[in-house]
């Protein structure tokens, strides 16, 4: 049996005729790539008598080397082997492209189940889509975001064609599809498999410049991108046709799985569940029906019965933009023979129900997707306590006075070989020193460091970490952004995809405050770096117009040499998983500022907290699972709670003017929005269409908690000082973050739907 060095240098000798000291970064990550493919390959595929299936339009999993290395268990040996031979992983990982086969949470989520799912040893796979260009590549130009193609996938990737064909038919078109698998270990554990399904047909040549092409050719641009502009009907058809294209693709391997396994159909949801992750896989639901009728002589009785006992749906939002209702006269032109199954789904739903509000195809003739998966799926889960509070409460009310049975929380959480043995190895090395290494199986150990509250030595080396994460942090941002950081600043950090709930804007409205403080002769204690990192989607407009204030606001503090010894604002280009890895670790402050009720849960505020930021943040999703567990002291929680915004909603009687005549300090922030300094670096189009929309409209209610923000942030920037309170804060967020491993969401998952044996 070779070691693993000799593993490898048998590997660069057979790719590059070299000896690893002998080979380049690139030669060296493709090695690297087969040997962990090798070694993943030889690892026992996870079996069991039922199997879970994750189904989504989005799994953002990052670069896969390093935790795969790690799940292996060898990540300490390679390092060792290749510093040895004069290289560095760090470096090597750095060749890895990033794909993005996501937005954010819910993409992101999806990924950190697959970790655990193969970590706790149970049967189940992914199936979604292998996008080409996945979602844009971020880059600016005159403070502006414009949207190119992020090529991820090259000759040697995780990604293996499996051979598997299947034919996914179309109302005009018959297309090919090809299936390439990733692996997925589990940490100290066996394989899983992602299975990403793609066109034979297509045509990456089609996207010409920027994210622009002819969305008619589907047999050559459907797996091109993830989220195309859905603005107009050719991208909502185009979007239609991949989450069929999915579907159909998903429902045929399941199928022929169970054959294989030589299981009886009528008994499918014994031997299979399947996940449906938010809306967009909701045709799986017709489409099962649709084959186990035509193909297989079910009844419809039967079909629809054993298709509800299998499929389980997830909701991820409340944003009523954000649940699909595609009009039934899309779907027929994309699948017809869909049609008659989803009219008998809502005809069935119609006999028993009057309630308008629950119908599938409402009196416009749209197809309600949420409804499809309420009444043909036998559970209904929202991803914090509270979000699942507010679906049984009000957004769906009637579907929970129907189904109470259906109903259950499964809060969000996240994989910690991600998210802290991976992307901190010295916090990790220091927590396996101070309380051994349990916490890397069983989370909950972490508690265990409340211990050591008192003990100096533990606070300083918390602190000692942060501070060298940060300098880390502060090179990348000088190479990438060219933007010089203090490291001894506080650093304040809000990365989230770009939108009006998620409030960048308030953000933005602080930052300007503070710098018309500033620009009066009121100069801090300490000096403040404000980072950001967000994608807006191109067609939101109001989005664009946020990043375009953020880079206006970076221009005009970083060159004012009376400001920037005390401030500094970065807008990193193109956030993604990985420059997450970078900037979590190096956070004093995370910013979890949504408008309450509206984020479903949001993940990043956990990551923050197991590595030791913390929390400033409303009562919103999982920040108010993150407040119960560690108490007022250890977060600071500020603005209106989900009842009062509600009830706002509800009367409609929030208006934004009067906020901002009320109060100086709003009506001067929100002003410099379109003064002659912002004008001279910014556009005039863009700062006034903010400005007037902050005014008039204000649909999430920005200036409604500005006021409490700026103080309960002032006080909380106070705080800072008191380092010896701060270092106990970092220390509680830390041990506290167990409940939020994704191992126990999984298990969870698994208890109380999946059943798995
Ligand atoms: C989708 C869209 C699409 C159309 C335009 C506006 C819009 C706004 C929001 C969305 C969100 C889709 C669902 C989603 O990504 N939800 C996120 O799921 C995460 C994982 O559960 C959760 O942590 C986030 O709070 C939630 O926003």
């Amino acid at each position: 049996m070779m070691n693993l060095e000799q593993q490898l240098n048998e590997l660069t000798g057979k790719m590059y005729g070299k000896t690893i000291a002998a080979c380049t970064d690139a030669q060296l990550y493709n090695s690297v790539l087969q040997l962990t493919k090798d070694q993943m390959e030889a690892k026992p595929v996870i079996t069991g008598k039922k199997k879970v299936y994750y189904i989504s339009m989005e799994f953002l999993i990052g670069k896969l080397l390093s935790n795969n290395l790690i799940n292996l268990g060898i990540y300490e040996e390679l390092n060792q082997i290749l510093t040895k031979n004069g290289k560095s992983l760090a470096v090597i990982e750095e060749a890895e492209p990033e794909p993005s086969l996501g937005n954010g949470g819910l993409g992101r989520l999806a990924a950190c189940f697959l970790d655990s799912i193969a970590t706790l040893g149970l049967p189940g796979d992914g199936i979604g889509l292998n996008y080409h260009f996945g979602l844009f590549k971020q880059v600016f130009k005159e403070c502006l975001q414009k949207a190119e193609k992020n090529e991820w996938i090259e000759e040697n990737s995780w990604l293996t064609d499996t051979g598997t064909r299947f034919e996914v038919a179309f109302g005009d078109r018959k297309v090919t599809s090809v299936l390439y698998d990733i692996d997925v270990i589990g940490y100290e554990n066996g394989c899983n498999k992602l299975h990403l399904f793609d066109v034979e047909s297509v045509d990456e040549s089609l996207v010409k410049s920027g994210i622009d092409f002819d969305k008619t050719e589907i047999e050559k641009n459907l797996t091109l991108f993830l989220y195309p502009d859905d603005s107009d009907e050719a991208g909502n058809l185009l979007r239609i046709y991949q989450e069929y294209f999915m579907v159909s693709n998903g429902a045929q391997l399941i199928i022929r799985e169970l054959k294989e396994k030589g299981c009886d159909l009528y008994h499918m949801d014994e031997y299979v569940a399947i996940q449906i992750n938010d809306t967009h896989p909701t045709m799986v639901i017709p489409e099962l029906i649709r084959i186990l009728t035509w193909d297989e002589g079910f009844t419809m009785e039967d079909a629809v019965n054993v298709v509800s006992k299998t499929c389980a749906y997830t909701n991820h939002t409340i944003l009523a933009e954000a649940l699909e209702k595609w009009p039934l006269a899309y779907i027929e032109k994309v699948v017809p023979q869909l049609v008659p199954i989803i009219k008998e789904l809502s005809a069935r739903v119609a006999k028993k129900y009057t309630d308008e509000k629950v119908q599938i195809i409402d009196k416009e003739k749209r197809v309600h997707m949420a409804h499809i998966d309420i009444h043909y799926g036998y559970s209904v889960n929202g991803v914090a306590a509270i979000h699942t509070e507010i679906l049984k409460e009000s957004e769906l009310n009637c579907f929970y006075k129907i189904y109470p049975e259906k109903f259950n929380n499964k809060t969000n959480g996240i994989t910690f070989r991600r998210w802290l043995l991976s992307c901190n190895r010295e916090l990790a090395a220091f927590l396996t020193d101070t309380i051994g290494d349990g916490y890397k199986k069983n989370a909950d150990e972490l508690e265990k460091l409340l211990e050591k509250i008192d003990d100096a030595a533990v606070l300083d080396a918390i602190e000692e970490i942060k501070k060298q994460k940060k300098e880390a942090l502060a090179a990348y941002i000088q190479e990438k952004e060219g933007i010089t950081l203090d490291t001894n600043s506080i650093f304040d950090i809000q990365v989230k995809r770009l939108h009006e709930y998620k409030r960048q804007q308030m953000n933005a409205l602080y930052i300007i405050h503070k710098y018309l403080e500033i620009k009066a002769g009121k100069k801090p204690v300490r000096p403040m770096t404000f980072i950001f990192g967000a994608k807006a989607a191109p067609a939101y407009v109001i989005a664009q117009d946020i990043i375009h204030l953020l880079l206006v606001m970076s221009e005009i503090i970083n060159n004012d040499p009376e400001v920037s010894p005390y401030m500094k604002l970065v807008m990193v280009e193109n956030y993604n998983v990985s420059y997450a890895e970078k900037l979590i670790p190096a956070c004093d402050v995370s910013e979890q500022i949504s408008l309450a009720s509206k984020e479903a849960s949001g993940t990043g505020n956990m990551k923050f907290m197991l590595n030791g930021a913390v929390t400033l943040g409303t009562s919103d999703g999982a920040n108010v699972e993150i407040h119960d567990l560690v108490g007022d002291d250890n977060i600071y929680i500020f603005g209106e709670d989900s009842d009062t915004v509600i009830e706002h909603y509800a009367k409609a009687d929030y208006v934004s003017k009067d906020y901002y005549e009320n109060s100086p300090v709003i009506k001067e922030a929100v002003d410099f929005i379109v003064s002659k300094k912002a004008l001279a670096v910014g556009h005039k189009e863009n700062l006034e269409r903010l400005y007037k929309e902050l005014l008039n409209k204000d649909w999430f209610m920005t200036l409604l908690d500005l006021e409490d923000y700026i103080a309960v942030k002032d006080k909380m920037f106070a705080d800072y000082e008191d380092r010896n309170k701060w270092k106990k804060m970092m220390l509680v967020n830390i041990a506290k973050a167990g409940f939020f491993s994704s191992d126990r969401t999984i298990a969870e998952y698994n208890r109380d739907i999946w059943h798995l044996n």
